[in-house]
């Protein structure tokens, strides 16, 4: 059988998202969710023979069937908000930083109403100092959505699977918070339009170095998506930190529909497929009709933000196991930020998944 070469839907707007930097422990470094990212993984995907295909733009619907309305107002308009000023008088900064953060530490039960200033009001969404929003920020996380949509589109008229080239990422974005270098929840977008074309139950798989924590909260009482994830142990001081443990599992209507096999840092690829491998037989077995595979390659071995040791080739076996499924599929991009390497994890995890698949 030869290679299905799967369509990869990107947009060119999804360039135009610049963080510039992150504030890591009050300090200003170089961000690594960057734009070449979109660049390199568009270059090995078409020199792997792949479909490119461009995002059309989609409604609101999916977005607001899984953020609260609030988020999306804040997204839309707090780079003008920041540039109307005087922040770039006063401190010479054009991007939008949480200043103050309203958590039931400071609030205590009492009484409040949204803050008048931008960079107070931003804490009401930021849950850290390292997302922060420029110009470009909101057309290229409206673009990525649309990638999202656009890909779920092809699994609903038939394509076995579809890979979105989401950027930036959308996996630690909950409800009404955005944070992890993510602003709106591709993943989530594209399982929530997946309901909506009328498959039962979906999947999410999530191979991430860094557990989906907003992907979680947005299903953790549903019952008709389910989400695991294989992440390094946030109790051994990684990303997301609070969440992500063995024995979250969902909760009510939920109950049993949530997965989360936290690894070790410094765990390669047997152990990892093993994880990866229950995850799959886990929606399989649990009548999933169709999956969302949120597909971070930061696990690799060679990744800045991540100590789990995974190689090209176990990319690969993991798209082997989760095409193995049988089920349709919409694969999100998520994080990955070694860019030499970044192309080809992508391609590998790609043609593991397409090596199972029938074409159309
Ligand atoms: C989507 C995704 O992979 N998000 C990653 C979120 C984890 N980021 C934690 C960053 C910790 C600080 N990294 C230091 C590098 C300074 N630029
Ligand atoms: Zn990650």
């Amino acid at each position: 059988m030869d290679q299905y070469a799967a369509p990869v839907v990107w947009s060119p707007a999804t360039r135009s998202h610049d963080p510039k930097h992150e504030v890591w422990v009050g300090v200003a470094t170089e961000g690594t969710e960057v734009s070449a990212r979109v660049d390199t993984i568009l270059d090995s995907t078409t020199s792997a023979g792949h479909r490119i295909v461009e995002a059309t733009s989609h409604p609101d619907d999916m977005l607001r069937a899984v953020h609260d309305p609030g988020l999306l107002e804040f997204l839309a308009t707090a780079s003008d908000r920041w540039q109307e000023g005087p922040y770039d008088e006063l401190v010479g900064q054009d991007r939008v930083v949480p200043y103050l953060f309203p958590t039931p530490a400071m609030t205590a039960g009492m009484p409040t109403r949204p803050a008048v200033s931008v960079h107070a009001d931003a804490g009401r969404f930021a849950y850290d100092t390292m997302t922060l929003i420029g110009p470009g920020t909101w057309p290229a996380v409206r673009a990525a959505a649309d990638c999202a949509l656009t890909a779920t589109d092809l699994v609903v008229g038939g394509e076995p699977m579809a890979y979105a080239l989401c950027r930036p990422p959308g996996h630690h974005a909950t409800p009404a918070g955005f944070g992890g270098s993510c602003y709106l929840n591709n993943a989530a977008v594209a399982g929530q339009a997946l309901r909506a074309a009328g498959f039962d139950r979906v999947g999410i798989v999530d191979v991430d170095a860094h557990q989906g924590n907003g992907t979680a909260a947005i299903f953790y009482d549903r019952a008709d998506v389910l989400y695991g994830s294989v992440h390094v142990d946030p109790a051994a001081g990684w990303f997301p930190h609070v969440v992500g443990h063995a024995d979250e599992t969902g909760r009510g209507a939920g109950t049993g529909a949530t997965r989360n096999l936290p690894l070790p840092e410094g765990t390669g690829d047997g152990t990892w497929l093993d994880a990866v491998r229950q995850l799959a037989d886990w929606v399989a077995a649990e009548g999933c009709t169709a999956l969302v595979v949120s597909l971070g390659v930061d696990a690799a071995k060679d990744d800045p933000e991540s100590p789990l040791m995974v190689t090209v080739d176990g990319y690969s076996e993991a798209g082997a196991l989760l095409g193995g499924t049988g089920l349709p599929s919409v694969v999100v991009q998520e994080g990955g930020y070694h860019l030499p390497t970044l192309g080809a994890l992508v391609t590998s995890y790609l043609s593991g998944h397409g090596s199972r698949v029938a074409s159309p």
